[in-house]
């Protein structure tokens, strides 16, 4: 029985046996990413202190390094999953390459693979805006034992066993899915623990919030232009309001709770999009349909798509189901 007293640690153990694949596996592998997401969440908040701790590149007062946030939380996550040797692969937007783990072991019997965007919105540091990290999880298709390979990796996004996000907001959350329904942990910083507040977190079918960065504008296809025309009409319940954090994280996870679309469309200077399929638009969008809300590039699902490699980049819209219909038909009848 889910209560809001329940911690995290004990939903995932309560929720195993609804899990794809009931080995424990993914359960401690669940842990490890809410145990590195604690320690980055302490970071995070002290990023306002850099000038007084020392800036990237100095060493601080322990003789430790500084380093700027999104290489740290790189390195959390990774030496996290590594240490406790519970994955057989990584990628991350941090690393050009995927890393392979204890390969020349025989032995080593882990299945699962990750990708993780360690700290997305990295330009809002600076500026003490919302930052995130996203993670997805895969079942890795070549033989337990044997080193991963980029085909473990390249897999479609509906094959995810798993996927999430923790939110470094005016409170921190991790909102994760395996595929039964995405529910939603606040941190309580004082007992270090993240508390079930948001159970069974549903997009509202429609809403009056599009996020896209009208900057843009001049550069986006013309079905992305005119329906960001129709959002601006005033007719029905429309004019719709904007609202744009430029946090995929942050954006996505105010338009689930109040109702809204996310863009983030092609145009010349970023002609298959900005975001990255792998690990930030398909864990987003297996959120998001989990949530009862849509994703796609405009016309084909995101979690259809077939990755062709590791860091590549799709045209993503996502959010409430009715709002992402509408944005595609715009897509079918004006195109490019
Ligand atoms: P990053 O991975 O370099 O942080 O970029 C991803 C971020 C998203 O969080 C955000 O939605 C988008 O880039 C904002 O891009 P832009 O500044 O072009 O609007
Ligand atoms: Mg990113």
């Amino acid at each position: 029985m889910s209560s809001k007293n329940q911690t995290l640690g004990e939903f995932i153990i309560e929720n195993q046996s609804a899990f794809r694949y009931t080995s424990g596996e993914l359960s401690r592998l669940l842990n490890s990413l809410r145990l590195a997401a604690k320690v980055v969440n302490h970071e995070v908040n002290k990023a306002g202190l850099v000038d007084i701790l020392g800036a990237a590149g100095d060493v601080n007062i322990q003789g430790e390094n500084q380093q700027k946030l999104d290489v740290y939380a790189n390195e959390v996550f990774i030496k996290t999953l590594t240490k406790r040797n519970i994955v057989c692969g990584i990628a991350s937007e941090e690393e050009d390459d995927f890393i392979s783990i204890n390969s020349q072991d025989e032995n080593h019997q882990n299945k699962y693979i990750v990708l993780i965007d360690p700290l997305d919105g990295s330009s809002n540091i600076d500026v003490n805006v919302s930052v995130g990290t996203i993670f997805s999880i895969y079942r890795r298709v070549t033989p337990v034992g044997t080193p991963v390979t980029i085909e473990d990796f390249l897999q479609k996004g509906s094959e995810q066993v798993a996927a999430g996000y923790i939110v470094y907001g005016t409170s921190t959350m991790l909102v994760y899915t395996t595929g039964h329904g995405v529910n939603g942990f606040t941190l309580n910083p004082a007992i270090g623990s993240f508390y079930l507040s948001h159970p069974n977190m549903t997009f509202p079918e429609t809403g009056n919030i599009y996020s896209v960065n009208e900057g843009n504008y001049l550069d986006f296809p013309l079905g992305i232009k005119k329906y960001i025309k129709y959002c601006q009409e005033e007719e029905g319940d429309r004019p719709y309001t904007s609202r744009y954090i430029g946090s995929l994280v942050s954006d996505f996870h105010r338009n689930m709770i109040k109702g809204g679309i996310y863009m983030y469309p092609k145009g010349s200077r970023n002609p298959d999009g900005k975001l990255r399929l792998l690990y930030e638009c398909n864990p987003m969008a297996f959120l998001a349909e989990q949530a009862g809300g849509k994703s796609s590039d405009g016309y084909i699902r995101t979690l259809d798509v077939v990755p062709t490699s590791l860091h590549q980049r799709v045209p993503f819209i996502c959010g409430s189901k009715k709002m992402v219909e509408k944005a595609e038909e715009f897509m079918r009848e004006f195109g490019e």
